[in-house]
C-alpha cells in the first residue's frame, strides 16, 4: 500500500528531508497525490514537517495503533498476510468470520478501536471501551486436524502472556485454557471459533481482548477484571504489545503447524499456569466437580486427580475451571 511505502521512506530518512519529487518519482504518482497521503498520515498521528524547498521530514513517529504501523510490523511476517484496522465494529470475531465465510481468504488480522457487541464464550459480553484495550481477531487456516484446534487457543494465551510481560515488565499468568491473569484478575480473554469439516479446518478465528489502559470497569466486573494500567500504574503502548504478540504468536504457530512441535508452548504454559497444584472446580453444563489440577500434558490437556483419586485428562472446550477461592 502506498501509504505504508511512504511512511517507510520517511522512516529510513529519519531526521532528513526527502523531497516531494523524489517520493512522487519512486511511487510513480503525482506530487499532489503525495501531499494527500502525507495529510492522511498526519491524521493518523504522524508528525510530518514540510518545507517548500526541502520536502517532508518525519519528526515524530505515530506510536499508537493504526493501519500503516500494523502493515509495517507485518511486512515480513510469514503467518499473517493482511491487516484490517477499524475504528468501530460490532465484533472483530464476527467480522473475521464473515471474511472466512466468503470463500478463499488471506490470513488476516482484524483490529478495532472499539466493539459495540464484543463477545465472550457462550454468548457472554466482552466490554471493549474505545482505545482502552486491544480488541483483535486473527483469521487463519491452520493445517491441523480440527480436533486439535484448541491448541491454537493455548498457543495464543502463551503468546499474549509472553508479549505483555516482555513489553510491560509485569508478570502475568495463564488460567487454563483461555484467560490471562494479572494480580488475580482477568486482563485478557480469548475466544476461538471455527468452521471445519470432519478432517480439515475451513477457517479459524482467534479473538483476543486485552485490557490495557482503562482504569474503570462496570461494577459487575470490579472483582474479576483488571487492566495493565491498573496494575502497572502507567499507560502502555498498545502498538508495541500487538507487534510483540504477533512476533511470538507467529513463531509458536509455525512450530505447531509446520514442525508439529508444541513443546515450547506447553513449557511456557506449565511454567506460567495459575491453575496447577491446587484444587479447582471444573464445570461442564450443570455438572460441577472439585478435582486437583496436577499438570498439563503434551497435547495441552489439563491432567487432574479426580474424586476417586484417579488421574484424568480434561479436554479443552469442555469445561470452565475455577479456583475455589475467588476468580482464579
Ligand atoms: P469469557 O466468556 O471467558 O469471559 C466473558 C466474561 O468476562 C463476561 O461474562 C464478564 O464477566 C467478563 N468480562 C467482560 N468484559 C471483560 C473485560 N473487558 N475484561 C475482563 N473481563 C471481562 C473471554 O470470554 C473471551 C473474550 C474475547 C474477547 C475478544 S475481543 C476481540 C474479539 N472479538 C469479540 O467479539 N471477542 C473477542
Amino acid at each position: 500500500m502506498m501509504k505504508t511505502e511512504i511512511i517507510k521512506m520517511l522512516q529510513t530518512h529519519r531526521h532528513d528531508y526527502i523531497s516531494g519529487e523524489e517520493i512522487s518519482k519512486k511511487m510513480n504518482v503525482s506530487r499532489t497525490a503525495v501531499w494527500k497521503i502525507i495529510n492522511q498520515l498526519r491524521q493518523e498521528g504522524y508528525d510530518i514537517e514540510s518545507s517548500p524547498h526541502k520536502g517532508y521530514r518525519l519528526v515524530a513517529q505515530s506510536c499508537d495503533l493504526n493501519q500503516s504501523e500494523l502493515e509495517i510490523a507485518l511486512a515480513d511476517n510469514a503467518v499473517i498476510d493482511r491487516v484490517v484496522y477499524l475504528q468501530t465494529v460490532d465484533s472483530t470475531n464476527r467480522y473475521a468470520k464473515e471474511l472466512g465465510h466468503q470463500g478463499p481468504f488471506e490470513s488476516t488480522l482484524v483490529v478495532a478501536e472499539t466493539q459495540t457487541l464484543g463477545r465472550g464464550r457462550l454468548g457472554r459480553t466482552w466490554t471493549s471501551g474505545e482505545k482502552q484495550g486491544i480488541w483483535m481477531s486473527l483469521l487463519l487456516k491452520p493445517s491441523i486436524q480440527p480436533a486439535l484446534a484448541a491448541r491454537i487457543t493455548l498457543l495464543a494465551a502463551a503468546a499474549v502472556s509472553e508479549a505483555v510481560d516482555s513489553v510491560t515488565a509485569l508478570e502475568t499468568c495463564i488460567k487454563w485454557p483461555n484467560d490471562i491473569i494479572l494480580d488475580h484478575r482477568k486482563v485478557c480473554g480469548i475466544l476461538t471459533e471455527m468452521s471445519a469439516e470432519l478432517n480439515h479446518i475451513n477457517y479459524l478465528v482467534l479473538g483476543i481482548g486485552i485490557n490495557v489502559n482503562q482504569t474503570e470497569f462496570p461494577d459487575e466486573l470490579l472483582d474479576k477484571a483488571t487492566s495493565l494500567k491498573n496494575v502497572g500504574k502507567q499507560d502502555y503502548n498498545r502498538l508495541e504489545i500487538v507487534v510483540k504478540f504477533i512476533e511470538i504468536f507467529s513463531r509458536y504457530y509455525r512450530q505447531l503447524t509446520v514442525e508439529n512441535d508444541f513443546s515450547a508452548v506447553i513449557d511456557y504454559v506449565v511454567r506460567k499456569s495459575a491453575t496447577l497444584d491446587r484444587e479447582v472446580d471444573i464445570s461442564s453444563g450443570a455438572e460441577k466437580r472439585r478435582v486437583y489440577a496436577k499438570t498439563i500434558d503434551g497435547n495441552g490437556n489439563l491432567i487432574v486427580i479426580n474424586e476417586s483419586g484417579e488421574e484424568e485428562a480434561v479436554y479443552f472446550g469442555e469445561v470452565s475451571v475455577r479456583g475455589i477461592n475467588g476468580y482464579i
